[in-house]
């Protein structure tokens, strides 16, 4: 199907209208043999990282409709440093997609006016031959559309697996899916999403200008640039994840490399649920630190019980200092000395002798 640029496709405005005009109308399904009825179709909401999608909250299977653009564009990776990345929806990550265990996921995938460079996606919670990348191949100003059930709950992450698929991946071509279990997770006050990757340049770190692709550093696994959702200082200063004294934080974590494990970790506190691999139930308690695999993901929990600025940071600890991976989570509040009761002392000490 051609893409025109703003002129979305009939059957995406056709469904998301229907939606929109008569949201009360559900279109019953039938089900074949255990599996659930499909009721009427959504549209889902892609907020880009940090922010996540609400929780779902209807207890039946739907059709739902996710629509993701390709654009190649010029974005900031850090200070006067540019990068022409490759993006789902104009963003360095892509949107993280939420459904709902047993849905049914119809992806539309456009391929915006640019360059001459073909994208698909490649999402591994698709149960089918290359993850959907084959079905979803866009040439320049072409939209297609494939579906698949959403059989498997969990945090999943996807990419673009066009050729040469590592510097397509490598270019910013990642997000992340959502697929709610039946049984949802518990409610917290916030959730947050947040993506780590890699960028390998041809200039050295914070080098102002527009930095080209490394191809060599890539292959030798040693990035110039190893950020969160998507440049250096994306969750720093203005920029911070913000969160109550007392509230409960849920942060849906994803790396996608494209070459290195992440030991994520939030510097004065302690994760107190994890859902290692991105697994759709607590599988560990009382964490300090995470390992999460290039294209891996992992949902981790904490409580936010004394006000103060935290790091997040990638604990293989060069990367945070000296490659971008750091950033804060702010917590707001009165101080609470029973947590944490700040400097008691600070005397002159002589030694032993
Ligand atoms: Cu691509």
């Amino acid at each position: 199907m051609k893409y025109l640029g703003n002129q979305i496709s009939r059957s995406v405005l056709d469904s998301c209208a229907a939606v929109a005009l008569i949201p009360s109308i559900l279109i019953s399904g039938c089900a074949g043999g255990d599996k659930p009825a499909i009721v009427g179709t959504e549209c889902g909401i892609l907020p880009t990282a940090r922010n996540v999608p609400p929780p779902i909250t209807r207890s039946y299977s739907t059709r739902a409709i996710v629509r993701l653009v390709t654009k190649e564009k010029v974005g900031r990776l850090a200070g006067g440093d540019t990068y022409d990345s490759w993006r789902f929806n104009g963003f360095v990550q892509g949107p993280m997609i939420r459904v709902r265990q047993g849905d049914i996921a119809e992806l539309h995938l456009s391929n915006s006016p640019g360059k001459n460079i073909s994208h698909n996606i490649d999402l591994p919670t698709v149960i089918g031959p290359d993850g959907g990348a084959i079905a979803s191949v866009i040439l320049l100003c072409h939209m297609s559309v494939f579906s698949f059930e959403a059989l498997h709950p969990g945090l999943f992450i996807y990419h673009c697996a066009a050729p040469p698929v590592p510097i397509h991946i490598a270019n910013g071509m990642c997000g992340l899916i959502f697929v709610q279990p039946k049984n949802s997770l518990p409610p917290v006050d916030k959730e947050y999403y947040v993506m780590q990757s890699e960028f390998y340049t041809t200039g050295s770190y914070c080098k102002a200008g527009l930095q080209k692709f490394d191809l060599q550093k890539a292959i030798d696994e040693d990035p110039t640039y190893v950020v969160f959702n998507g440049s250096v200082g994306s969750m720093m200063g203005a920029n911070a994840l913000h969160v109550s004294e007392g509230e409960n934080v849920r942060l849906y974590v994803s790396n996608i490399g494209p070459n290195l494990t992440s030991s994520f970790h939030v510097i004065g506190e302690i994760f107190s649920n994890v859902y290692i691999d991105g697994d759709s139930t607590v599988t560990a308690h009382d964490k300090q630190t995470t390992s999460i695999p290039g294209g891996g993901a992992a949902i981790v929990e904490l409580k936010a019980e004394a006000p103060g600025t935290y790091m997040v940071v990638d604990h293989s600890i060069f990367r945070a200092f000296y490659k971008g991976a750091k950033g804060q989570f702010i917590v707001s509040g009165q101080p609470n000395p029973s947590v944490f009761a700040g400097k008691t002392a600070d005397e002159i000490y002589v030694g032993n002798e």
